[in-house]
């Protein structure tokens, strides 16, 4: 008997454009499991005897994109050990090589639902990491001088991969640069439209 594929909806957006904070409301509302890239990559860099321990930190800090091959089998690795079938793969995929390597990897073996977009000013999303930084956030990326590189990288890389999901009319765009609640109003929307409704 052929069992359903994993489905995965991708959340993508610019640094501190909320996607963390809406997908663990959506994991509350929505049932679905929350898999942040960054959050991997993190707990790589954390691990005793990690053979990319230093790179994973590198990159972070000079807002660059970790080879894809190490992002996906972290990502891979984490939909085996969960219990659900559907997941918020959350920051991924971010460049070209991220992209081709999640279609070899996994475009046969999971089903893309869409592509939730946070749409936010750059001065928003600055201070809102500006300010988590200030509030001892502990990451080594949330100051001037690293935003200024993960918003570049953002431009210059993530956006074409918006921009190759859109072709397929696959982008859901949202105004996330209000308020977390009102914002969570339009995610439930647009979880609605594709048949997925929230519990209270
Ligand atoms: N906040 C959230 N929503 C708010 C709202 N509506 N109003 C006011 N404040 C709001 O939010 C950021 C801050 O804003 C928080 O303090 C929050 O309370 C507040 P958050 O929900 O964390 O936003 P998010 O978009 O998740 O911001 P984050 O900083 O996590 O985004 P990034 O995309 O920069 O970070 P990520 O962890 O995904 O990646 C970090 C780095 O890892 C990358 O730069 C890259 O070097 C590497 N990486 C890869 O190489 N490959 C990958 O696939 C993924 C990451
Ligand atoms: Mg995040």
């Amino acid at each position: 008997m052929s069992r359903a594929l994993p489905e995965v909806v991708f959340v993508l957006g610019a640094p501190g454009s909320g996607k963390g904070t809406q997908c663990a409301r959506a994991v509350k509302h929505l049932g679905f499991e929350h898999l942040s890239a960054g959050d991997l990559l993190r707990e790589e860099r954390q691990r005793p005897g990690s053979q990319y321990a230093a790179m994973i930190e590198q990159k972070i800090r000079d807002g660059q994109i970790v080879p894809v091959e190490v992002t996906c089998a972290l990502i891979v690795a984490a939909m085996r050990r969960a219990t659900g079938t559907r997941f918020l793969v959350d920051g991924f995929p971010r460049n070209a090589d991220n992209l081709t390597g999640w279609y070899t990897a996994c475009s046969e073996t999971t089903r893309l639902l869409f592509v939730l977009f946070f749409e936010c000013s750059k001065e928003e999303c600055s201070r809102r990491c500006l300010a988590r930084g200030a509030a001892g956030s502990g990451r080594s990326d949330d100051n001037e001088e690293s935003l200024l590189k993960r918003f570049d990288t953002y431009v210059k890389d993530t956006l074409p991969v918006v921009n190759h999901y859109d072709e397929l009319g696959l982008v859901r765009r949202i105004n996330a640069d209000h308020d977390p609640d009102s914002v969570f109003e339009k995610v439930k929307a647009v979880f609605a439209d594709a048949g997925i409704f929230s519990t209270p």
